[in-house]
């Protein structure tokens, strides 16, 4: 009898599922892989049920010979195992990301004479409608608030990249990068307070207030399904904090991060070229324990952020805070640094992991931004905030072609750097 393997990575089984078995069926023992949690979410939307749930679904499914864990996206590992004569799978995987999937099964199976069968994908009103159902449940906020924790287990590092409207928000969910025989997308998302006031045409010194952030906050939500990290600035005044915190908690929000400034908040990457006041440890140690307090959940994240190698308080203030901090019930820990030798970052981070394994710690490599992800997570860097390059990607661009058109009195010079209409007219499904 021969073998035909399958891969899925659903939360629910559908027509098209089973469909997909039938024909399977038809040609040997049919085996199915259940993809696991780690691979999944590198290049598909975040399950909504365990693994042990999912593997359970698949298992129930009449006609199954046998069930196994598929731990990588791609398919070397379990071809190698199991040798199967065939390898079944909607046709959907020829388009997208998943292309690189099919190639990949695809050369393998060559190797030995295996076949490739890609089954007609069902596309009825049914399915679509599981299908956006599932979306809308991840994207509700008891699903998207607990997920950072979520992926702090399954991620060596949880990539976060900045976002400040609904488009921008779409760029982090969507972006998938088919690069090296491996897919892989954006984990998180930051809502920085340079870019939302910039973007806003303010300056970064807390001056949008908080119902204008949240309402920034709500548009990327309204789009979007992954968890979003809060640039919470200083917090504010305690009083003021635990508000905050009551809100971005019941919206869905995963985490705030509050720095240990006081006063006039000016941006970190000034530095000391302009004056900015480091909080005193009991007064800040004072805000993490209201907000940890008000919270109503164990999913909401406070995370306390050091300014003290910005403001050159050296390397034995960060960690005395860092240590405070924790102690207040801080639930991560963002070590800033405006240097461009991540050299500080990395000692802060040894000696900090030296007497903390646990806690996590967060980084913003905007100056030192030669560092790899690789390098950071060897350092025990959890979480890699992509602070503000969209911005600074779509500023000179637009200014260029605001230049263009005044040079040559009409649009055609810019043209060939411009998204084709036909594109901008689709880029945004419809309901
Ligand atoms: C932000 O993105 O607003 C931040 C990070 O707070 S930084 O600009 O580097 O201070
Ligand atoms: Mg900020």
């Amino acid at each position: 009898m021969k073998t035909v393997y399958t891969c899925f990575s659903t939360d629910v089984i559908h027509e098209g599922h089973l469909n997909l078995i039938k024909e399977a069926k038809k040609y040997g023992n049919v085996i199915v892989g259940v993809l696991s949690d780690e691979a999944m979410i590198r290049y598909n939307r975040f399950p909504t049920i365990s693994f042990e749930e999912r593997f359970a679904l698949i298992k129930n499914i009449e006609g199954i010979k046998k069930v196994i864990e598929q731990k990588d996206i791609m398919y070397d590992r379990v071809i190698e195992e199991l040798h199967p004569d065939y390898v079944i799978h909607g046709d959907n995987w020829k388009q997208g990301p998943m292309k690189a999937i099919r190639e990949n099964v695809r050369s393998l199976l060559q190797v030995y004479g295996g076949k490739l069968i890609d089954v007609p994908y069902t596309r009825n009103e049914k399915v679509k409608r599981i299908d956006e159902r599932i979306r809308e449940k991840v994207a509700m906020p008891e699903y998207r608030r607990k997920r950072l924790r979520q992926l702090l287990k399954m991620r060596e590092i949880v990539k976060t990249l900045e976002v400040h409207s609904g488009l921008t928000g779409l760029i982090a969910e969507k972006t998938v990068v088919d690069h090296e025989g491996e897919l892989d997308q954006f984990d998180a998302m930051w809502i920085s307070s340079l870019c939302d006031s910039t973007a806003k045409g303010k300056p970064d010194i807390e001056l949008v207030d908080m119902t204008s952030r949240f309402r920034t906050i709500d548009d990327v939500m309204e789009v979007t399904t992954k968890p979003i990290i809060f640039d919470g600035d200083t917090g504010g005044l305690i009083e003021h904090f635990v508000y905050t915190v009551r809100t971005l908690e019941r919206m869905g929000v995963s985490a705030v991060i509050i720095e240990d400034k006081t006063g006039l908040k000016k941006n970190s990457l000034f530095g000391t070229e302009v004056e900015q006041t480091q909080d005193t440890i009991e007064h800040f140690c004072e805000k993490i324990k209201a907000g940890k307090n008000i919270q109503l959940t164990d999913d909401f994240m406070i995370i306390a952020r050091i300014e003290s190698l910005i403001l050159e308080q050296g390397m034995e203030d960060a960690l005395e805070r860092a240590y405070a901090y924790v102690k207040a019930g801080a639930d991560g820990i963002m070590i800033h640094s405006r240097k461009k030798d991540p050299a500080e970052i990395f000692a802060f981070c040894d000696a900090f992991r030296k007497v903390d394994k646990e806690t996590p710690i967060v980084v913003v490599p905007t100056s030192f931004n030669q560092v790899t992800e690789t390098e950071l997570a060897a350092h025990g860097v959890n979480i890699v905030i992509y602070a503000n390059q969209l911005t600074r990607s779509a500023f000179p661009a637009m200014e260029q072609t605001a230049k263009d058109i005044l040079i040559n009195h009409r649009a055609k010079e810019a043209d060939g750097r411009l998204m084709p209409i036909k594109d901008i007219l689709t880029l945004i499904d419809e309901l």
